[in-house]
């Protein structure tokens, strides 16, 4: 490489008129018109109009140019031409060209997007998909999101940890577990951070969270279920699920607000009607969930999970996002604290975008024999939870938290209808590779 890149698309302005600089990317397109070439230059923020005038630039530069082919890697030394005609108000006249890669034709997949392909065939070629502007938007709005919701917990007094993906027992129902062989033993992927995040709360810490990924055995393609994903979950000590719901109103209002302010131009790329949420989201529990989907006609009693029918039909009505509160405590984990007043219903909640759940949480059992209890009424073993069980015996708070899928909050900010455009490299039953 003989230069460095001194600007990238974006930076460059029609005020830089006569301004020599060096940019670097790939050949998004190339017309040669006789005596004529344009090439489009696509970098990371965009893309820029070369344009080559064959008794300007030489014989010699103009030959090496019309060489060049679709997805060819190139750093382009060139003078900033002012013109109100072109995109963006300007254009580069070459003054030299490095060819840094060319490219294999043809290409399995277009990156100039003038050819449509199958999501498989996207994914297929993952790294050629990327390129393509729409694409990189909606991981630029990932990226801001994350970045938004760790500086969220940051300022409210979170510590960020890590907590072990080799584990030895499950903790949201013994279904969706990917057993492995670890030695000698058993051994499974972690399916949330949920026991050790507890456990921390006995530590002192008081209040940790944790971006990493969690691996469930779902059965059945959905656009809304992967193998693989990543969960944000927080735990904080000394707080009940009132506590915890507001700070994930924090978390998720200000992700969509550095979203909103942060990444216009990716807004703009994707085409999507960018709306920022009430500070406040709505809360309804779960018994006026139950009489929305009733009153749409979904048949729904009292105790059964929210089947896909009436989810929808509770988006519908609530539109937006909103919090389903006091859910029924046979349908919510072990480790759910129950309401003081009636134990058969819990200090859970779970928060929807329209019929999308993002997150679920709670306030946690804190008391060592009240949990043993629910283990059992679970129909599980304690002896499957020593390790556990341990670290409520010697001091542990009252506490509360949540995990918000990462993956499924990139789908609302970006409005993909299929969560495999929210993740690089999704892992669902079909696809390990690449
Ligand atoms: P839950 O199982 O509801 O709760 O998961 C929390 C959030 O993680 C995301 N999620 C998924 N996203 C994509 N594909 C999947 N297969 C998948 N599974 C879960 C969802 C979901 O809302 N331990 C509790 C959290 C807590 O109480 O702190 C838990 O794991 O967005």
């Amino acid at each position: 490489m003989k230069w460095r890149r001194t600007h990238y698309s974006a930076e460059i302005k029609p005020e830089m008129d006569g301004q020599e600089v060096v940019i670097m990317g790939w050949v998004h397109s190339i017309r040669a018109l006789g005596k004529i070439i344009f090439v489009i230059l696509r970098d990371r923020e965009g893309t820029v109009q070369i344009v080559a005038p064959k008794q300007k630039v030489g014989e010699e530069l103009f030959k090496q140019i019309k060489k060049l082919g679709a997805e060819d890697v190139v750093a382009i030394k060139g003078k900033v031409i002012a013109n109100e005609k072109a995109p963006n108000g300007f254009e580069i006249l070459p003054l030299e060209l490095e060819v840094l890669n060319t490219a294999q034709r043809p290409l399995p997949l277009d990156p100039a997007e003038k050819v449509p392909a199958e999501l498989d065939t996207r994914l297929e070629n993952r790294f050629l998909d990327l390129r393509r502007p729409k694409v990189q938007a909606v991981f630029k709005i990932r990226s801001e999101m994350l970045k938004s919701v760790r500086n969220t917990l940051y300022n409210e007094g979170f510590i960020e940890v890590n907590t072990p993906k080799l584990v030895a027992s499950c903790t949201e129902g013994g279904t969706e577990l990917f057993p492995i062989s670890y030695f000698e033993k058993e051994a499974f992927l972690g399916q949330s951070p949920q026991l050790y995040k507890q456990m921390l709360m006995a530590s002192g810490l008081d209040r940790v969270f944790e971006i990493a990924p969690i691996f469930r055995a779902e059965e059945h393609n959905t656009r809304r279920h992967l193998n693989e994903a990543t969960s944000i979950d927080i735990e904080m000590a000394f707080a009940d699920d009132k506590d915890a719901m507001d700070i994930l109103e924090k978390v998720v209002y200000n992700a969509f607000l550095d979203v909103y302010e942060n990444r216009k131009r990716e807004i703009d790329v994707l085409g999507i009607e960018f709306e920022l949420p009430s500070k406040k989201f709505d809360r309804i529990t779960y018994d006026e969930a139950i009489d929305i989907a009733n009153a749409k006609g979904v048949e729904i009693s009292w105790g059964e999970d929210l089947s896909r029918e009436a989810e929808k039909a509770i988006g519908e009505e609530m539109g937006g996002l909103y919090f389903i509160t006091d859910w029924p405590s046979e349908i919510r984990p072990f480790y759910t604290m129950p309401r003081e007043d009636n134990p058969n219903i819990c200090k859970a909640f779970d928060l929807m975008y329209k019929d999308l759940e993002i997150s679920s949480g709670a306030q946690r059992i804190h008391l060592y024999d009240l949990l043993v209890e629910n283990i059992k009424k679970k129909g599980l073993n304690p002896d499957g939870f020593t390790y556990y069980l341990e670290a409520f015996k010697y001091g542990m708070p009252p506490h509360a938290g949540w995990g918000l899928g990462a993956d499924r909050f990139t789908m609302i900010l970006t409005q993909q209808e299929n969560i495999r455009e929210c993740v690089l490299f999704p892992r669902d039953r079909q696809r390990l590779t690449p």
